[in-house]
């Protein structure tokens, strides 16, 4: 069976969620797929713990009812001082918010549909609302639902509170003007000090739609000093990278070159035939693929053939590389991904290549980082889910950086820029780890592939 899809917008999820502190949706019922009947609703979701209605009707209004109590079919006036009533229409910034009136019962848990007094949702089994009396909760219902009580779906959630935010930050961030320029100062004056180097490489590998792509862009843009959207980013179920990359980087539109080189690469996939191939990523490394090498899913590149270079020397090679993970779907990973990730980590440990993992869209997956990017390491949802990557990928958690890339904005931001510079920062500090591994004699700017163990 196909997976149920939510029929929140981005921007009604938002402010949905705008009306918790820090929570998850799950999507327990919806109508138009199980039917708009009362027995339909309790089979999915009685005993369910907290839980939120979402009814949408034709004058654009999304609006329901919040519990923090199970549906029980008890027959039971229930007490619940949390519940709420709400409403979202595309107008108002902010939802409604309704609370229960004090002293007042906040629902029925007979087995009809949802009943806050006065509303009743899925009124005869069918996709309606009524006002059916009662005095818990006092509202205008042209604002609330426009006065259209028919339904045009329904829906009901899980919520899952997430604890709070951390009063402690599990790192520590200076967020002010001077440790952006400092972070800048710092990655302009690195030099690798090795053969000649005067940048150090970083591959970008990842599944599709994590932020490889937009991650350069976004560094890019820091520099530059204006958004940038050099590397085509998007979303298309598949790829949108089909060619290995390397980017530099420049101060302004002509100043001087950024020492670092950024090479971008396509998604990795779940299929074996499908997504970058983890072969082609030990040839990157290894120095073996030239720029703009277009990736065949089905097979590695190989010598000889158009786009492999032959004589690699250690400009070549790769010096750090970089997992780029989108955050909420860390926990979603299958089994076959972190295979390909294990092969992957495994490859780049044998040819000495240090790791590091990006965790992007940090904004969207938590609403606190959301509201204000300096929360970052005060979500107690972000340290979970690093936590959660750096033992699947048994990557040290002092290797694991959140990151928001530039996506919608037009302008730079202060907080992006210095979690994206710090990024950076950790990218050069341990490709210097890769350069201080190798022994003197493999340090000049020779053919020093055989220095790799196959
Ligand atoms: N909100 C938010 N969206 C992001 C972030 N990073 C990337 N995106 C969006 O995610 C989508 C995919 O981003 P890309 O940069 O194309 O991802 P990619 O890893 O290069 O993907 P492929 O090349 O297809 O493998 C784009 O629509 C981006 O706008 C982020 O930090 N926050
Ligand atoms: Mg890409």
């Amino acid at each position: 069976m196909s997976a149920i899809i939510s029929s929140l917008t981005n921007d009604q999820r938002k402010k949905l969620l705008s009306l918790f502190n820090h929570a998850q949706l799950h999507l327990l019922y919806k109508a138009s797929v199980h039917g708009f009947a009362a027995n339909q609703f309790h089979f999915r979701c009685d005993i369910q713990g907290p839980t939120i209605c979402v009814a949408y009707n034709n004058s654009g209004f999304v609006y329901g009812a919040y519990t923090s109590k199970d549906y029980a079919q008890s027959n039971q006036n229930i007490v619940d001082e949390r519940a709420f009533l709400y409403s979202i229409s595309p107008d108002r910034p902010q939802p409604i918010r309704v609370g229960v009136n004090a002293g007042q019962n906040a629902f029925l848990d007979g087995n009809t549909g949802p009943y806050f007094y006065p509303l009743l949702f899925l009124y005869n089994n069918s996709a309606a609302v009524t006002n059916s009396g009662g005095a818990a909760f006092t509202f205008n219902p042209a604002e609330l639902h426009g006065n259209d009580m028919a339904l045009t779906e329904f829906e009901v959630y899980r919520v899952e509170e997430l604890e709070g935010a951390l009063d402690k930050p599990w790192r520590n961030v200076e967020w002010n003007e001077d440790k952006r320029e400092l972070l800048k100062k710092q990655i302009l004056s690195y030099c690798p000090d090795v053969g000649g180097l005067k940048e150090a490489r970083v591959l970008m590998v990842g599944p599709v739609g994590a932020g490889k792509s937009s991650f350069f862009n976004s560094i890019n843009s820091v520099f530059r000093g204006n958004i940038t959207s050099q590397a085509i980013a998007g979303t298309a179920g598949k790829s949108v990278t089909v060619q290995f990359r390397t980017y530099t980087i420049k101060v302004g539109k002509r100043g001087s070159l950024v020492p670092l080189i950024l090479c971008d690469t396509m998604g990795l996939e779940h299929g074996d035939d499908s997504g970058l191939d983890p072969g082609d990523i030990i040839n990157i490394c290894k120095g073996h693929v030239q720029d703009r090498y277009q990736f065949n899913p089905s097979a590695s590149l190989q010598e000889g053939t158009p786009g492999y270079r032959k004589h690699v020397t250690l400009k070549d090679k790769i010096h750090c590389m970089v997992y780029v993970v989108d955050v909420s779907r860390v926990s979603l990973m299958d089994q076959k991904m972190l295979d390909k990730f294990r092969t992957i980590r495994k490859k780049a440990n044998q040819l000495g290549v240090p790791q590091i993992l990006l965790m992007t869209k940090i904004d969207e997956a938590c609403p606190l980082v959301e509201r204000d990017l300096k929360n970052v390491y005060h979500s107690v949802y972000i340290q979970k889910k690093a936590r959660e990557v750096s033992e699947s990928f048994g990557i040290p958690l002092s290797c694991i950086v959140p990151v928001k890339n530039y996506c919608t904005e037009m302008e730079l931001n202060l907080e992006v820029d210095i979690l994206l510079l710090s990024a950076v920062k950790l990218m050069l500090d341990y490709a210097d780890g890769f350069f201080e591994n190798l022994l003197p004699d493999d340090q000049e700017e020779t053919d020093v592939s055989e220095l790799y163990v196959e």
